[in-house]
């Protein structure tokens, strides 16, 4: 977990770099190696790794626009993905989805714009699995702000009702973009929700490493077992502007102060000195995942950029062969490669 996070925090902090190179003096956003808008997950780190420590390649991951920490925990290909958000044909989807559009088959990861966009194909994925009669699980993460969408609330009734091997992951870091979260809501424990749909909800009120692994290991086990879906709530903090270039004119400093104290890196590394891993270890383990960011930000960077005449592929997809959607109207009436 330790690696996964110093991995997922090191990374973001050389997209930084990377991301503001030609976008000044005023903010322009289409320039620099990395066009478009960039989400940083700093402080959000134990969320993901401490649920992702229990998934497995077969298990389903949804993210929402801020998925780089949970990306890095559920095994994305790093340099593929670095690719990807440098919009290069090598990268995961070859260039056209930036960072907000990461898709990896491999591991079984995908991630959206559209908040709790992830949660029916999640709860899809958790079906599927059922009926394979699989023992793998899904999970879809989103943020606090999402948690009165529609398709977040009909997924948690989907789930619930069918018993569907899912955990709903809800990453409460106070904001929705300048939307504090009191003011849209007086529930203050996002998880209790669960109740409304007899699913069981744990929140997380602090983001220690080690407490939600606990608590993700109670809600992965379960739906391993066949017992149902769970909603799990884990306070994190946004270190960031909303998005890369956000003045965060909206936001009291004492707020950035207050999320900037508490660190679950720092304080897993801690743990660790306590459990008698060496701080030499600590760091090494650091080193590491640094040179391995370092290495995927270079090798990204030499990738050629996609030819323009290809813009328009990969837009449709033919259904397979004997599939029931093989009269689509693509297929019949295109007949061409989309
Ligand atoms: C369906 C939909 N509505 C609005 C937006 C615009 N939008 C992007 S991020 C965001 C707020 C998300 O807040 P939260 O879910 O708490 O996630 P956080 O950014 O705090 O991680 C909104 C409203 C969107 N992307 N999708
Ligand atoms: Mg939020």
């Amino acid at each position: 977990m330790y690696e996964d996070m110093v991995t997922a925090r090191y990374y973001e902090e050389r997209l930084q770099e990377e991301y503001m190179e030609g976008k000044q003096p005023a903010f322009d956003i289409s320039a620099g190696p990395i066009p478009g808008e960039l989400h940083l997950a700093a402080g959000h780190e134990a969320s993901g790794a401490g649920v992702c420590a229990h998934l497995r390649d077969d298990d389903t991951v949804t993210a929402p626009h801020r998925p780089h920490h949970i990306a890095i925990a559920k095994g994305v290909d790093l340099k593929r993905m670095t690719a990807e958000i440098f919009g290069r044909e090598t990268g995961l989807s070859k260039g056209k989805g930036g960072h907000m559009h990461l898709f990896d088959p491999d591991v079984n990861f995908a991630c959206s714009g559209i908040i709790a966009q992830g949660c029916p194909p999640a709860v899809g994925a958790a079906l599927a699995a059922k009926k394979r009669n699989t023992d793998a699980v899904a999970v879809a993460f989103l943020g606090e702000g999402a948690i009165d969408q529609g398709g977040f609330l009909e997924s948690l009734n989907f789930a619930s009702v069918q018993n569907l091997p899912v955990v709903f992951v809800v990453e409460d870091n106070d904001w929705a973009i300048s939307m504090p979260k009191e003011r849209v809501t007086d529930v203050r424990d996002g998880s209790k929700r669960a109740d409304g749909f007899e699913m069981h909800g744990e929140r997380v009120d602090h983001d220690d490493a080690i407490d939600v692994y606990e608590a993700a290991e109670r809600a992965v086990g379960r739906a391993r077992d066949g017992n149902g879906p769970t909603l799990l709530e884990v306070q994190v903090h946004r270190r960031m502007g909303h998005f890369m270039g956000d003045a965060e004119g909206y936001r009291p400093e004492a707020d950035v102060e207050r999320h900037k104290a508490r660190d679950s890196i720092e304080r897993l590394a801690e743990d660790l000195r306590k459990y008698g891993v060496t701080g030499d270890e600590v760091d090494e383990i650091r080193e590491g995942a640094e040179n391995r960011v370092d290495h995927a930000i270079d090798w990204a960077k030499e990738q050629p950029e996609p030819d323009p005449s290809a813009a328009h592929e990969d837009v449709f997809a033919n259904p397979p062969a004997g599939a029931a959607g093989e009269t689509s109207t693509t297929a019949a009436t295109d007949g061409g490669e989309e």
